[in-house]
């Protein structure tokens, strides 16, 4: 299906163009409506079906992308419990459901599949939409679905429904680039192919003339999975060859040379769109957005790149289990967490989760004394931990039978500050020990990392090992049932 020379995809796709009607909207004859009406329509006429006639909406084909940018893996010991849909799963659900309404004639509406409160989040997702002239207001998330579950879907962005949709839904079309899982054999067209975004493998099933808006929101998710189309990187021919259909239908064409120009017939360049200042400039905009978390707020932050554990603890003699969350931060302590912010807001997502331990991974480049460049990667690269431990709930059961807080801290703080891995040193410029912003008995300790290079995925199993291994992992686990009042 997919075309390596974008002109002899043009040429395929043309063959569309008897089978494709622009649709009409009742009071103007003259246009199509726009992307953000197209959106705005699907979304309620689909909400009415919902709250009027189930079996009406049951009809509707719901198009979604993935849970969290990422695939759901069932056998993973991490859980993803948060979704912030990212900039390909946006544009791939809004063109295809797009596509199936307008080309195919089938009831479609795109779903994002995280609720409205969280569409801030991602910055390079609103500036995707406002190019698109899209408002948040015209896209369908699960905020509006409430309860109801739907029966059909196309997925694209991945390949398997995740489980927390009703397992006995129809999966009747998937398009997407991660491995293939092997199910809804009978979908179709189902098409999973590896490139660098799905949006590429959507925007190959466009009609020849498509809206102007969709082609901008899908460039824009194409050129951020791959850098741009980096030659060399991620970009495949299948991402070249749509990217360069769609920048020449998208609303920036007049600023891109045009298309004979980029890919003349008996010499393409695979790489001419690259080299488009236009394209350079919309690259340079989009990944500052998502590097950019300069508008959130502490407890935001600490829920956007999150990871959460159960550890049993074979060492207490009750062998309880306590939650742990992990949340990597990119931006020091200094410019969220002071003044008490930290704790408050650690706390409020602590108690919202159920956690025992929260651990706080941040990851920043010092630019102290040091003018900013362009990319943002001057200053020295630098790691803090914050580790925030609480006797809520979960901690009150087990320490009624015999664990107390201060043995389970005392355990943590000894095993990270003996690791010659990550290397930590008390942060002194950041202390909250004796903060007054935590509840009664809490825990906190705050770290600076000696060795900046160690990730969460260095830290996950270190924490692991302390909680999981059997018999005291040092003198200070099991000293005693009540033991001094602890230092820390
Ligand atoms: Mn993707």
């Amino acid at each position: 299906m997919v075309k390596k020379n974008p002109l002899r995809r043009l040429s395929v796709a043309l063959r569309l163009t008897e089978a494709y009607q622009p649709a009409q909207s009742p009071d103007s004859m003259m246009n199509a409506p726009s992307l953000n009406q197209f959106l705005t329509d699907a979304k309620a006429s689909y909400l009415k079906d919902v709250k009027e006639d189930p079996t009406k909406a049951a009809a509707w084909t719901v198009v979604m992308g993935n849970e969290a940018g990422g695939v759901w893996s069932l056998s993973s010991l991490e859980r993803l419990t948060e979704s912030f849909a990212d900039l390909d799963t946006l544009a791939s659900s809004i063109a295809y459901a797009w596509i199936l309404s307008e080309v195919d004639k089938v009831l479609s509406v795109p779903l994002l599949p995280m609720e409205r409160a969280d569409l801030s989040l991602r910055a390079e997702n609103l500036h995707a939409l406002k190019m698109a002239g899209l408002s948040e207001d015209a896209l369908l998330t699960l905020t509006e679905l409430a309860d109801f579950r739907p029966q059909k879907f196309a997925l694209v962005d991945h390949n398997r429904l995740g489980p927390t949709y009703d397992p006995n839904a129809e999966v009747v079309a998937i398009i997407d680039h991660h491995h293939d899982e092997g199910f809804y054999l009978n979908a179709n067209p189902r098409t999973i192919s590896p490139c660098g975004s799905s949006a590429s493998l959507v925007a190959a099933l466009l009609p020849p003339e498509p809206p102007a808006e969709l082609c901008t929101l899908l460039l824009t998710a194409v050129l951020l999975d791959t850098d741009g189309l980096k030659p060399g990187g991620k970009a495949t021919d299948v991402d070249r060859s749509s990217a360069l259909f769609v920048a020449t239908k998208s609303t920036i064409s007049n600023s891109i040379p045009p298309l004979s120009a980029l890919s003349p017939i008996d010499n393409p360049d695979p790489d001419a769109l690259y080299d488009a200042q236009a394209i350079k400039d919309l690259v340079s905009t989009l990944t500052l957005k998502k590097t950019d978390v300069s508008h959130l707020g502490g407890f935001d932050l600490l829920r956007r790149d999150y990871k959460e554990y159960t550890h049993p603890l074979p060492w207490v003699p009750s062998q309880p289990a306590i939650k742990v969350g992990l949340s990597t931060v990119p931006a020091r302590l200094k410019a969220w967490g002071s003044d008490g912010r930290l704790e408050k807001d650690a706390v409020e997502w602590m108690r919202r989760r159920g956690l025992t331990i929260l651990g706080v991974l941040t990851t920043f480049r010092d630019t102290k004394g040091k003018m900013l460049g362009k990319s943002g990667k001057h200053g020295k690269h630098k790691r803090e931990m914050a580790w925030i431990i609480l006797q809520e709930t979960e901690m009150e059961q087990i320490s009624a039978k015999g664990l107390t807080i201060d043995t389970l801290a005392n355990r943590l703080f000894a095993s990270l500050e003996a690791d010659t891995e990550i290397e930590v040193k008390k942060h002194k410029k950041f202390d909250v020990e004796k903060s007054s912003h935590l509840p009664p008995k809490a825990k906190v300790k705050v770290y600076k990392q000696g060795n900046a290079q160690a990730t969460r995925k260095a830290i996950a199993p270190l924490v692991k090992k302390t909680l999981e291994s059997t018999g005291p992992s040092d003198s200070t686990a099991e000293s005693g049932k009540e033991g001094p009042a602890s230092k820390y």
